[in-house]
């Protein structure tokens, strides 16, 4: 491309240091001074000078001549465009492209990142640092990352590169070496990767666990898991779902193992279930589709029974397990007729209700009077009310909703037990949270609500993380002069570690004081105020919804009043429009639709709470998920945490395509980019002052008469008044090598308390 051809011309004549450059380095300084100077002066020299030019999408330019008020640019096409200096962004140099951690780049803009992302996809090299925070772009292919030898090379550290294996391995590696439970977090929109980064990570850690037999029941537990907890959706044909089992759109399906049974189920099993094809199941067929391509559902039921096999299920509790779901199938056929002129119903008798009640073991009457009945408690008496139409449907499907749950929930408990969880010996775990990120479709209901909500907690875990315990760490270094690393530091690699943390935080506290980018300015990013108005009591939006359901004559309308009523103080709540109430999230504001959506699961669910004849659920919906929420982020509040952020490079699940706006889109909503812009301000940028000197020798205006490496860097820095406090890194670079050199010698020459000793010696010279 033309960048290449123009490097290959630069040639530097007027400094022998610089003899081995070729790039326009100019570039990797201007951002420390003013712009257009710096254009000026690369210009005079002749160097091209590349940036972002704002055109419908990103496009790269070449500076070509610089006025008072415009720039001009000349595109790839050769065409010259009059910009103003706003309009454009600074472009990295050639050298940078496709740089392992997005912190390496000089000039941090959305461009920037996008390119440095695409350059690495389209080679296949699908993981990218963002400061700590792996970015996992879904290849939606087959690549070549996951044979065992990978395996091999990051367990003997043999590579480094960004990888769910080295995010792992460090997981692994810190729960080893303090004692600290570790959590792995992995989250992004659907289809973009998490599950299969989850089962990646899983056989990593099973790997370096144990390997073996335990491999095998952990790695078997997926093909489970996934048939009872996944489903085919518009967006992902294996999507991790939930709450799908009687309704859900066109074009999707509910979990993979109602089809696989009526697909793979032997003869003798099917008799014994009275098991019918997945067509004859208004619970399946009424989405429109029943098989996804390239699957196949009879061979995958097979895996699933071998996988139970594996994890110990008995081939009794194989055969109920498999009466449960057939029981859920047959609810959906059970059907009402009308019996007064007040819409009330009674159950038709036919094959739907005689064959649930058989796989329940209960009487056909029974079933028939729970589903159309309701028992109400007043004083002493019970009164039996009879339900309307909506009323029975409700029940019914309420009913297989809670018969799927805790069959999953009872499965969950099965594999645990058979993993022998909680029996390890030193009682260490590494949780991995495969969880979907935030969501916004033209209609969003009460599920994007749920999700929407438990992101914006993990959220603030995220930032209490990664920008809060920054800050500490920083005001801690800086108030006290105290080292911000106490912990005792035993063996020569994490004593490396150590200095290598109070390096990052030296430069990062110093970055912020000299750039004037106060911590206060990092605090736009606390999500309180959204959580507040979500789960505030008693006047949160989840406490109000739960009042609300327990109203019988409640509507949306009646609904959206009482936010308006109560809400209308937090800036975050913002209003109603359109049918919809719009809450303003970590990632933006997002609708959420009244429609028969929001306020309706909890009614349904509300009605059942109140049916006495299944008191299955006790919460409400809602309140149960706030529950588990809250258990989840207590657990992971204790562990170390690893982000993993999933990237779905384009929304026609295709390989090598690459949709610039959804992947922007993508890095908004998990804050990528802030999480770069503050590692960033730890200056990654390493060099030795040789390199330094070499790369950069050839701008000074001056010939320096000193050939020394430190000395020409040091010229160069004054030129281009770059703050004497950016060169200390230099230092900090020169004592690190040092001090590596000095533990290679004393781990050659000396053991035990002798070499402790020798450490210690060498972490003060090093401080
Ligand atoms: V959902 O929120 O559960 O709907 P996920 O879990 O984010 O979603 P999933 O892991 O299921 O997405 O990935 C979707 C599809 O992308 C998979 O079925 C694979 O076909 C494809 N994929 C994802 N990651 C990889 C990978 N590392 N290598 C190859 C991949 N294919
Ligand atoms: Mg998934």
């Amino acid at each position: 491309t033309k960048r290449d051809s123009y490097e290959e011309k630069v040639e530097v004549t007027d400094n022998p240091a610089s003899a081995a450059v070729r790039l326009p380095s100019a570039m990797f300084l201007y951002d420390k001074l003013e712009w257009r100077d710096t254009i000026k002066y690369a210009l005079k020299k002749n160097l091209q000078v590349w940036c972002w030019i704002s055109n419908a999408r990103w496009e790269l330019g070449q500076i070509h001549t610089i006025s008072k008020d415009y720039i001009d640019i000349m595109l790839s096409n050769g065409n010259v465009h009059s910009v103003s200096r706003e309009s454009i962004l600074p472009a990295n140099p050639h050298i940078l492209d496709g740089v392992d951690n997005l912190i390496q780049l000089s000039y941090l803009n959305e461009p920037a990142v996008l390119h440095n992302i695409k350059y690495r996809y389209a080679n296949d090299f699908i993981y990218t640092k963002a400061g700590p925070v792996l970015v996992a772009v879904n290849p939606f292919k087959e690549v070549p990352l996951y044979r065992r030898d990978c395996v091999i090379a990051y367990k003997q550290k043999l590579k480094d590169s960004p990888h769910i294996f080295a995010t792992a391995d460090t997981a692994f590696n810190e729960m080893m070496r303090d004692g600290v439970n570790q959590s792995i977090i992995i989250s992004g929109e659907s289809g973009a990767g998490k599950t299969e980064t989850t089962k990646f990570a899983m056989q990593y850690l099973a790997d370096v666990g144990g390997g073996g037999s335990i491999e095998d029941e952990v790695l078997q537990t997926n093909s489970i898991l996934e048939a009872f907890g996944n489903a085919k959706t518009s967006r992902n044909d294996n999507s991790s779902r939930f709450s799908r089992v009687v309704q859900r759109e066109t074009g999707e399906r509910s979990y993979h193992v109602f089809y696989q049974l009526c697909a793979g189920a032997s003869c003798g099993l099917k008799e014994e279930l009275n098991l019918k094809a997945a067509y004859k199941y208004e619970y399946l067929k009424q989405s429109d589709c029943l098989t996804i391509d390239n699957v196949d559902d009879a061979k995958r039921f097979h895996v699933l029974m071998e996988a139970l096999d594996v994890i110990k299920i008995s081939k009794e509790d194989q055969k109920n397990v498999f009466s449960m779901l057939a029981a859920v199938l047959w609810l959906g056929n059970i059907t009402f007729s009308v019996i007064d002129n007040e819409n009330h119903v009674e159950v038709i008798l036919g094959e739907g209700v005689t064959n649930a009640a058989k796989l329940m073991g209960c009487g056909v009457p029974n079933v028939m009077l729970s589903l159309s009945t309701r028992k109400i408690q007043a004083g002493n008496d019970s009164i039996v009310q009879k339900l309307t139409l909506q009323q029975a449907i409700d029940t019914r499907d309420a009913l297989a909703k809670s018969i799927y749950c805790n069959l999953f929930d009872w499965l969950v408990g099965q594999i645990n037990k058979s993993l022998g969880v909680g029996k390890c010996c030193t009682g260490r775990s590494i949780s991995i949270l495969d969880i979907f990120g935030f969501e916004s479709f033209n209609n969003n209901g009460f599920e994007q609500f749920c999700i929407n909500y438990a992101n914006e907690q993990l959220q603030r875990h995220f930032n209490r993380h990664l920008f809060k315990l920054e800050q500490e760490a920083g005001s801690k270094f800086l108030g006290t002069a105290e080292k911000p690393v106490t912990r005792a530091v035993e063996n020569a690699i994490s004593i490396l570690c150590a200095i290598w943390f109070k390096l990052e935080r030296l430069v990062t506290v110093h970055e912020y004081a000299q750039d004037g980018i106060d911590w206060a300015k990092v605090e736009f990013l606390d999500n309180t105020d959204c959580l507040n108005l979500l789960e505030k009591k008693p006047l949160g939006v989840i406490s109000l919804l739960d009042e609300e359901s327990t109203f019988p004559k409640a509507t949306d309308m009646t609904f959206a009043n009482k936010l308006k009523q109560h809400l209308a103080g937090n800036h975050c709540f913002k209003g109603e429009r359109g049918g919809a109430f719009r809450i303003s999230h970590y990632v933006g504001e997002l609708p959420q639709s009244f429609a028969n959506n929001t306020l309706q699961p909890e009614k349904e669910s509300s009605r059942f709470r109140q049916s006495s004849s299944f008191d299955l659920q006790k919460q409400s919906i809602v309140t149960k998920f706030k529950g588990q929420l809250f258990k989840l982020m207590q657990q992971l509040e204790s562990t170390t945490p690893h982000f993993i952020r999933c990237i779905k490079p384009n929304s026609k699940q295709l390989p090598s395509m690459y949709e610039h706006d959804l992947v922007l889109q993508q890095l908004r909503c998990c804050g990528v980019l802030e999480v770069v812009r503050i590692s960033r301000s730890g200056y990654p940028t390493r060099m030795t002052h040789q390199l330094f000197a070499e790369r950069y020798g050839f701008l000074l205006l001056q010939i320096s008469s000193s050939q020394d490496a430190l000395s020409l860097s040091v010229a160069i820095l004054q030129q281009f008044n770059v703050p004497p406090e950016m060169y200390r890194i230099a230092v900090l670079e020169d004592a690190r090598n040092r001090f590596l050199q000095g533990i290679v010698w004393v781990q050659k020459n000396f053991r035990g308390l002798q070499a402790r000793n020798f450490y210690q010696q060498l972490r003060k010279g090093a401080t």
